[in-house]
């Protein structure tokens, strides 16, 4: 007697073991447990005999996605252009994705731009109203030859000058978080490159880096060694972030779009560099492929660098300086 109720619990202990892993086998194939209905054979089915997986949570986190997309599109299709840009390209946004999106959502361009441009014509002695009119906001490039004579940023700006100036100032922690392109180097920041003691120049590891001037006090002592070009409208105002390249022949910027919502000038204070340029795509039916320029010492170019492809060397054996800004 006693052997038969010790056969008949065992049989009810194995028969919970076996009840615990099919809970457990079916939760993990998707069945509702509380669902599922035994066979015979030891295997089970679904009460309703159709399988409902437990897709709730994967569901929640598709449809929570979809719904951050949605209102980040709408958002963007809302939003002033410009001020996006802003938000997300507080900056010049050189090597990024993201414009390709946003470039999407643009107005179509409008190829007067390009339309017979087969060089970029050189001037001097233009006045604001003729370069409002055919330069200053309609996208075609121009370089003017006379508008630096009486800075004495030339004479003053070197990797020696910039050294001093960012490495004594009383912000240069300030200065490490200015944006910094060091292009092909592997110079972590700003601090960093003007730390190394290239000024000599007979160094043999190449550069070319570029930066935007974060620094305020840095800013006010630049501004003494040059001033808002001549030519740019009286109302336009430059912006108060001034941008710097530097570096040695041979080297320059790679081929790209800016994302910065104004045009800019830039002056080339020292050295000469080659720019190449390309029309949007849009227009390439329109206008020439590509178009290129030398600008020399002395020179300043305007360029729309949001609609323009464009990409510099450095020709000739100086090292190249330029400073310059976005205007509105
Ligand atoms: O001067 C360069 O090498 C590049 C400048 C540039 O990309 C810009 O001003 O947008
Ligand atoms: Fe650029």
């Amino acid at each position: 007697m006693a052997k038969e109720k010790s056969k008949v619990k065992n049989i009810e202990l194995d028969f919970k073991k076996r009840c615990i892993e099919l809970y457990a086998e079916a939760e993990r194939s998707g069945f509702d447990a509380k669902d599922f209905i035994f066979q015979k054979n030891g295997t089970f089915s679904s009460s309703n005999g159709t399988i409902r997986k437990n897709y709730s949570k994967k569901c929640l986190v598709i449809l929570s996605f979809f719904i951050i997309c949605v209102v980040f599109i709408v958002y963007l299709l809302l939003s002033e252009e410009e001020l996006v840009s802003d938000l997300l390209f507080g900056y010049k946004n050189d090597q990024c994705l993201i414009p390709v999106f946003t470039s999407l959502l643009l107005p179509p361009v409008d190829c007067s731009l390009c339309r017979n441009v087969k060089s970029v014509q050189k001037l001097s002695g233009i006045s604001r109203e003729d370069f409002e009119k055919v330069y200053a906001y309609t996208g075609r490039p121009v370089i003017v030859t006379d508008a630096t004579l009486n800075w004495t940023a030339t004479k003053t700006f070197s990797y020696d000058y910039f050294s001093d100036l960012y490495l004594k100032s009383t912000s240069t922690n300030q200065s490490i978080k200015c944006q910094f392109f060091p292009y092909g180097t592997n110079f972590d920041n700003l601090t960093d490159f003007l730390s190394r003691g290239l000024g000599n120049n007979d160094n043999k590891v190449p550069w070319y880096v570029g930066w935007g001037n974060c620094d305020s006090d840095v800013s006010d002592e630049l501004r003494q060694h040059y001033s808002k070009p001549y030519f740019l409208p009286e109302y336009s105002e430059s912006s108060r972030l001034d941008w710097i390249f530097i570096g040695q022949p041979g080297f320059g910027a790679p081929m790209h779009l800016d994302n910065v919502g104004n045009p800019s000038w830039q002056a080339q204070i020292r050295g000469s560099k080659l720019w190449t340029l390309e029309p949007p795509y849009e227009c390439y039916l329109e206008c020439d492929w590509s178009v290129q320029v030398v600008v020399n010492p002395g020179e300043i170019i305007v360029l729309d660098t949001n609609v323009w492809y464009h990409g510099t060397k450095i020709v000739g054996d100086d090292i190249s300086i330029t400073i310059g800004s976005e205007y509105d």
